[in-house]
């Protein structure tokens, strides 16, 4: 009798969360480096509300924030191999594993943020999640990530000249090794977690970020200079681990795909909120920035950068069309 009484509160309970009183059947574990809050962070926990809600509480995305399943390129591997079912993540640490990857992590290769979403949301975006398959991942969707720009320690650049001889951390792909080196600069790639003592302590001269990575991470407080010369717009992407999806019905894969897809607005909207926010407390702590840079000696730079990883036909093909996107 007791036993039927608390399912019954439990039911209605549930009843009223919108959820089934029987809890999740499966719940998903989502992987992100950023703190709770971030707009990845809550775009990926909307998804679960959307997927609970649609399979009447069913299926559920349980989001496990700052880096606790692990920095991005070892969170990756966690995913293929079925450890980790999902990873929200930079496309920047699946350059080395992925070559169609690095074209879209190419310096400048995107006008502004209007050309991404059209290259994102078209036939190319489409063509580049299909590429996860053969790497025991399925490419659910990409958030944006705004531009990403260089700050130091030391002083501020105002231009190409002030890069030489300094050295920036970068994400651990080839790709933006090579784009510092091509800007006079000394690369070193490492986790995003060891980037704040790195600086701090005086191992690296500084790193680069879009602005709310850049005031999330505190990386503002011991690099106190950010020249916007908007370098990369390296997309964010979700994905899930094959041996998870193979594990699933079609009806739910298609509830996942679905959700994934309509998390996407959202987190354009938290990123654009965000963006302005984090800008006004980096401006309010003092950080010397520099808005007024020459771009042009930046992307005449880039050259070798685009031979070095648009090598092949195939990948060459891939820029010549997404320069060739329009935009309204
Ligand atoms: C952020 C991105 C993270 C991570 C980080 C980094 O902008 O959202 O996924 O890649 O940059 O620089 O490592």
């Amino acid at each position: 009798m007791a036993y039927f009484k608390s399912a019954l509160v439990a039911l209605a309970a549930g009843t009223m969360l919108g959820t089934s009183a029987y809890g999740c059947e499966i719940t998903l574990r989502s992987s992100d480096t950023h703190p709770p809050g971030y707009p990845t962070v809550t775009a990926v926990q909307h998804m679960g509300e959307l997927l609970e809600e649609r399979s009447g509480g069913r299926l559920c995305i349980e989001v496990f924030d700052s880096a606790q399943l692990g920095e991005e390129v070892d969170s990756i591997e966690q995913t293929q191999l079925g450890v980790i079912d999902m990873d929200r993540v930079s496309l920047g640490p699946f350059n080395n594993i992925i070559p169609e990857t690095a074209v879209f992590s190419l310096p400048y290769i995107f006008r502004s943020v209007d050309h991404m979403h059209a290259v994102l949301d078209g036939e190319i975006g489409q063509e580049i999640l299909g590429t996860f398959s053969d790497h025991q991942l399925v490419g659910l969707a990409y958030y944006d990530a705004g531009a990403r720009s260089f700050y130091n320690r030391t002083h501020p650049i105002t231009s190409i000249d002030d890069i030489e001889g300094m050295s920036f951390r970068v994400m651990q792909s080839d790709v933006f090794v090579d784009m510092v080196n091509a800007l006079g600069g000394n690369a070193t790639p490492m986790p995003y977690g060891e980037v704040y003592s790195a600086i701090q302590t005086g191992v690296i001269d500084g790193a680069e970020n879009n602005w709310p990575s850049y005031e999330s991470s505190g990386h503002y407080e011991v690099a106190g200079y950010y020249t916007l010369d908007q370098h990369l717009m390296v997309p964010e992407v979700l994905v899930m681990s094959q041996i998870t999806w193979n594990s699933l019905t079609d009806e739910d894969r298609e509830l996942i795909r679905q959700a994934a897809l309509d998390s996407v607005p959202y987190e354009r909207e938290q990123w654009a909120a965000r963006e302005a926010a984090s800008e006004e407390i980096v401006r309010a702590a003092g950080v010397e920035i520099v808005t007024d840079i020459d771009k042009t000696p930046f992307i005449e730079a880039m050259g070798p950068v685009y031979e070095a990883h648009a090598n092949t036909p195939e990948l060459r093909d891939l820029v010549a069309r997404i320069q060739a996107v329009e935009t309204e």
